[in-house]
């Protein structure tokens, strides 16, 4: 009886501790899931075959992960570990074998870091924008490769570095 007692007090103070945990997981958890919930798409052709695929990232404390969805239907993780939570994920072909590469800006000390889907990754550049500045990579020579474009709002200017090398502003206002 008194064993019973006991036990029923210790499921009760589990319990308790359950509903805390769960209550605190609420405050704790569901943000994080729903930023999640937008990880953004980020559609890319990572295999090669001309064929867009799906695909997105979703940032963690401990690196980001990418997924890629290919248009054959094989789901793939092609990264774990890797960007950090305030990075801003700017894929493209950055070194122009056809396969789209996971890379990221980091606005704070304007580096573009590539992790190419053949292998291997790269600092591409640093320094090269800022806090506020829209990332908008892409093949501004037409060589095959993307370059790092950085656009900023507050004087309407375009600025390219080029994978090749080399760097130009492209339009100012
Ligand atoms: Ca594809
Ligand atoms: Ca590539
Ligand atoms: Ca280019």
């Amino acid at each position: 009886m008194g064993s019973d007692r006991r036990s029923s007090s210790v499921r009760a103070t589990s319990i308790a501790l359950i509903a805390l945990l769960a209550a605190l997981a609420s405050l704790v958890v569901l943000p994080a899931t729903a930023a999640h919930a937008t990880a953004p798409a980020r559609v890319g052709d990572y295999d090669g075959d001309g064929r867009t695929d799906p695909a997105y990232y979703r940032p963690g404390p401990n690196g980001g992960t990418w997924r890629v969805g290919y248009t054959g239907g094989t789901q793939v993780t092609l990264r774990t570990g890797w960007g950090e939570l305030r990075d801003e994920v700017v894929p493209g072909d950055y070194n122009g074998d056809a396969l789209t590469d996971i890379a990221v800006f980091r606005p704070w000390d304007g580096s573009w870091s590539v992790a190419y889907t053949g292998g291997g990754t790269a600092v591409l550049k640093t320094n090269w924008g800022i806090q506020g500045d829209l990332p908008v990579p892409g093949d501004y020579n037409g060589d095959g490769r993307d370059d790092m474009m950085v656009f900023r709002a507050s004087d309407g200017s375009w600025s390219v570095a080029y994978s090749s090398g080399g760097t130009a502003v492209l339009k100012n206002n």
